[in-house]
């Protein structure tokens, strides 16, 4: 099987081929465990998405946004950070949430609609909460970056954001900021070939990595779907990052095999080939075939991943659908401190007033 990007273009870094063989330095600094614990996460990942998009369907979601496919960009980068380190997601972070240990059953509450963002504390897992307005993530994370800077702290901060996301003019004056102050940041975009119904190539007529090199800091291509060179192009920009270099920018080269939210049908603007082909691409089989062969994990650890995420989604649902609704009035509170006349007369609506 060919190791190019379907999508042809600049070659990215890669660890491990499709196949699972190796074809670079695959000692990227992990240890046994370690390496057995990204295949642990991204089993989990994708139990927990499937389970998603069928609690979505039955109701017990609003909306969700599934992640199939990007499991190892994921995985790989969030696994890269410290402690310290803090996300800004997207919407589509699930599996790098899990990673960073946010409560997924806290996190869900935004999907199902209990909560604004989800309620866990962003403080204390080092996550913000979940951002739709496309790219807006990233300036936020550039400028607590440069703040982490300012208090003399040793971290970084990371954003994640879409190659549609990368379009917006809100990526591009985050960029120019980060380069200027030296914002130790990360900037990490998961091009998963389409933003809803747009390609990537009525995005851009170039490469979004290349687009570093423009405002003077370091691009660099990933393959994606390897978990391993994920991890270790991240683990190299947040050490840039911390050693007062600045700014890295990594397109990471991966595909969504779902739709862009349940609330879209992507058979009516893309090829079934299409997913075909990255299907074959997928992450976890790859790293999963590369475990085996090299040793570093048995049939018996995989089954016991797999029973594992079964068991640890089972109780995720168990608590998401046992929880109770919140109190209707909470729509109401907290955003004004006097509220204008027309959401108060909506507040005595909702609570059955006159
Ligand atoms: C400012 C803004 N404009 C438009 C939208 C509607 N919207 C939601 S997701 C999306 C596409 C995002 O594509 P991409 O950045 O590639 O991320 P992906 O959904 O593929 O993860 C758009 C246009 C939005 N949420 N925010
Ligand atoms: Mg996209």
């Amino acid at each position: 099987m060919s190791t190019a990007d379907p999508r042809g273009g600049s070659e990215p870094f890669r660890l491990i081929a499709p196949d699972g063989t190796s074809v670079g330095d695959t000692g990227v600094g992990l240890t046994p465990d370690e390496l057995r614990e990204l295949l642990r996460w991204m089993v989990l990942a994708r139990r927990l998405d499937r389970e998603c998009m069928a609690l979505q369907r039955q109701g017990e979601l609003t909306v969700y946004p599934p992640f199939e496919g990007q499991e190892a960009s994921q995985v790989g980068s969030a696994f890269a950070l410290d402690p310290d380190d803090f996300v800004f997601p997207s919407f589509r972070e699930l599996a790098a949430a899990l990673v960073r240990g946010v409560d997924p059953v806290q996190y869900l509450h935004y999907h199902r609609g209990t909560w604004h963002g989800g309620p866990y504390d962003p403080r204390a897992t080092r996550f913000a909460p979940i951002c739709v307005p496309t790219a807006t993530q990233i300036s936020h994370a550039v400028g607590y970056a440069m703040g982490l800077r300012l208090d003399g702290i040793d971290a970084c901060a990371i954003a994640y954001f879409g190659d549609g996301s990368a379009s917006e003019g809100d990526f591009h004056e985050a960029a120019n900021m980060a380069a200027v102050f030296r914002s130790p940041a990360v900037l990490f975009c998961q091009n998963n070939g389409w933003a809803i119904s747009v390609p990537t190539r009525s995005q851009t007529s170039g490469e979004i990595w290349r687009r570093a090199e423009g405002y003077g800091f370091p691009g660099v291509r990933v393959d994606g779907n390897d978990v391993l060179a994920v991890y270790h192009v991240t683990k190299d920009a947040v050490a840039r990052a911390r050693a007062g270099d600045g700014p890295t920018l990594i397109e990471a080269m991966t595909y969504r095999v779902g739709p862009h939210t349940t609330a879209d049908d992507a058979t009516r603007y893309r090829e079934d080939a299409e997913v075909e082909r990255w299907r074959a691409l997928d992450p976890i089989d790859r790293y999963r075939t590369w475990l085996l062969a090299n040793g570093q994990a048995d049939a018996a650890f995989v089954s016991d991943c797999e029973a594992d995420a079964d068991a640890r989604v089972a109780e995720i649902r168990a608590a998401l659908v046992a929880t109770e609704s919140p109190p209707v009035e909470w729509m109401f509170d907290w955003t004004y401190a006097e509220p204008p006349a027309p959401l108060l007369r909506q507040r005595t609506e909702a609570l059955g007033g006159a």
